[in-house]
């Protein structure tokens, strides 16, 4: 089971990392399997395919586990994160279909992933909206241990800000291809993190969090697998629409539904510069819940009311708007 602590990290930081998830040994195996089904001698370059590259299309004995099976560790913590097992959509399942980084780049002077712009990527080769089922949590498993600049892959945990405000200027959707070709990385993220660990440690993460691979300076070759958790419906993301809804006010809901976009932005970049107390948040809307659900109205318009004002003031506060001229002023 994930802590809370793990979950408010999750929340926090768009991604959290759970070790020992499935043995070295069980990673071994299926490693070697495959390289044995590859023709692969991970001791002899010279049977590398190429420097990077997507094994197990066409293994005709790969191996597939349901995720339950293969690691109950993280299928709980999955389950937990996505809201419940009964929110997956089967199968959920880990075969050998490895993405394998034996030797990229291992002739260049280490660069920075974070400083260039090409690369960088969301997976998942369908048109894709803020809430898409088939994107409900992306997995990175390692299935070798992965040291500093051993092929790591790179995630930008602070890259969910801008493809949230990609989303929401595209309405309509956006494909995987313009969400690579569209967002600068280099110019507008600040945090490059290495997917780093021992065979067996798992790398959650919020499913448009951009990624990319890196240098394999050492040529030790390095064996992942990824993916996303598909859900059988969408996130709920307006649950505090339901919230405002059921106070029965057509102007409070009016102006939720003008802010709304601004709020998802505004609470993601806040997250990023972790400024903001989320249990505080939590708080007071769990407080505005208890007061509506037991009817207590006059409360409850209070309560909106303090809710408005501090909305009010946070909003000022991002766009540093001065206080508003007095008479006195003029
Ligand atoms: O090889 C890597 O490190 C990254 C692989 C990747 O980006 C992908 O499979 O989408």
């Amino acid at each position: 089971m994930l802590t809370t602590q793990q979950i408010q990290s999750f929340v926090d930081h768009n991604y959290i990392v759970l070790e020992d998830c499935f043995s070295a040994e069980t990673a071994q195996e299926w490693v070697e399997n495959a390289c044995q089904q590859s023709g692969i001698d991970l001791t002899d370059a010279c049977t590398w395919p190429q420097p990077h590259c997507f094994l197990g299309q066409h293994m005709t004995e790969r191996k597939e586990l349901a995720l339950s099976q293969f690691s109950p560790k993280l299928w709980t913590a999955v389950c937990q994160l996505v809201g419940g097992e009964e929110r997956i959509q089967p199968p959920l399942t880990v075969n050998e279909a490895f993405v394998v980084n034996f030797s990229l780049g291992s002739d260049q002077p280490w660069a920075e992933p974070i400083k260039r712009q090409g690369g960088w990527h969301v997976d998942g080769d369908f048109n894709q909206f803020i809430d898409s089922p088939e994107a409900g949590l992306f997995i990175l498993m390692l299935f070798t241990d992965v040291q500093p600049h051993g092929g790591a892959t790179y995630i930008a945990p602070d890259s969910i800000a801008h493809i949230l405000g990609h989303f929401l200027h595209h309405p309509q959707g956006l494909s995987a291809y313009h969400l690579r070709t569209s967002h600068n990385v280099a110019q507008q993220c600040n945090v490059g993190t290495p997917a780093l660990g021992k065979a067996g440690t798992v790398y959650l993460m919020y499913p448009q969090m951009l990624h990319t691979t890196s240098q394999n300076l050492l040529r030790k070759p390095r064996f992942i697998r990824n993916g996303q958790v598909r859900l059988k419906s969408p996130m709920r993301f307006d649950r505090s629409r339901s919230i405002w809804q059921a106070s029965g006010n057509a102007y409070l809901l009016k102006i939720l539904d003008s802010v709304f976009g601004a709020i998802f932005i505004m609470a993601d970049r806040d997250k990023a510069r972790r400024s903001r107390d989320v249990a505080l948040d939590l708080q007071y809307h769990r407080d505005l819940i208890d007061l509506v659900l037991s009817g207590k109205t006059e409360q409850a318009s209070e309560e909106m009311d303090r809710h408005l004002t501090r909305s009010l003031q946070n909003s000022l506060n991002t766009f540093q708007v001065p206080e508003p001229p007095t008479d006195l002023d003029k």
